[in-house]
């Protein structure tokens, strides 16, 4: 396995970087999580688009162009002879001092692109469907740490997996400091109420997700309507029909929250129409290397 850092490819063991870097001390830094599928690079410039602005927002420049990252990425893709895989592209601050002041990084970003394989949920859950509960930890406020940044601190998230593991489940919703709805730890959720399909606004503390966007997308195409709107534990208990979108997970399906069964207790029709078309998104769409 070759990974790029900074623009050179080092082996797996070789791969380092400073502990004085404040991506590793503060978790100050940037990331995006993305999918390719037989040599296409599914959805890249969105993603690129969002690493970006996180960047953005939290002032640490990329000392590369748009254009520059899409090379990178391409090329390492290709060092490592992948087929499908899951991409990871991290932004560091990069190395300073013992300080939380991000002047004293040495003025040059850590950029690090990892091309894996990609460890899906069990094929079980895709097509039984997954058990979820709710979680105490509430999720960031978007006025504190706005969810729309995808920022190396992924802590909030991580509690809330700890408390889904702890009860058993491999996912969990977390909910807004009100009590509604905000998303997953690591995907965004879409219910289904009488062929409606509807999902929680970016303002509650969810991640404009890129499969999110797709899933709408496509929804959008087959007439479907979509939401953004409100959604309460009690329409999320009382929906026909649950799913979960992300990038590694894509789409799949939810049978049971907090106990309460969703719809017959089966992925519903309109999500397994949804997972294929996504399906053939993937395999005709993005940029190829
Ligand atoms: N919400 C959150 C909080 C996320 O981190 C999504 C939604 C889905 O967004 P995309 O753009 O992927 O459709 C994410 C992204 C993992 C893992 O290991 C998942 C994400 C990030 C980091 C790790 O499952 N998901």
């Amino acid at each position: 396995m070759k990974i790029y850092i900074n623009g050179k490819f080092y082996d797996r063991n070789a791969a380092r970087i400073s502990v004085f870097d404040h991506g590793l001390l503060y978790g100050d830094g940037v990331f995006e999580g993305i999918r390719a599928y037989k040599r296409l690079v599914f959805k890249l410039e969105e993603h690129i688009d969002r690493l970006f602005e996180s960047a953005h927002t939290i002032m640490l420049n990329i000392p590369l162009t748009k254009e520059q990252v899409i090379k990178a990425v391409i090329q390492t893709l290709k060092m490592n002879k992948l087929d499908d895989a899951y991409i990871r592209l991290v932004v560091t601050r990069g190395e300073g001092d013992l300080g939380l002041d991000p002047r004293k990084c040495l003025g040059h970003a850590t950029v690090i692109i990892i091309a894996d394989k990609i460890k899906l949920y069990p094929e079980e859950f895709y097509k039984n469907g997954l058990a979820i509960i709710t979680v105490p930890t509430v999720r960031n406020l978007p006025e504190a740490l706005n969810p729309q940044i995808k920022s190396l601190n992924y802590l909030n998230n991580i509690l809330a997996k700890i408390e889904a593991i702890n009860a058993g489940c491999d996912e969990a919703i977390m909910l807004d400091s009100l009590g509604y709805v905000a998303e997953c730890t690591g995907d965004n959720i879409f219910i289904v109420k009488n062929d409606h399909l509807f999902t929680p606004p970016q303002c509650m503390g969810t991640l404009r997700g890129i499969t999110r966007d797709t899933v709408m997308e496509i929804a959008g195409k087959s007439k479907i309507p979509v939401h953004e709107h409100v959604i309460t534990r009690h329409e999320v208990y009382n929906s026909d029909e649950c799913f979960l979108t992300g990038t590694a997970a894509e789409i799949i399906p939810v049978v049971k929250v907090d106990g309460r069964i969703i719809g017959r207790g089966k992925p519903g029709k309109l999500t397994l129409d949804l997972m294929k078309k996504f399906k053939v998104a993937t395999k005709k769409e993005g940029v190829r290397y």
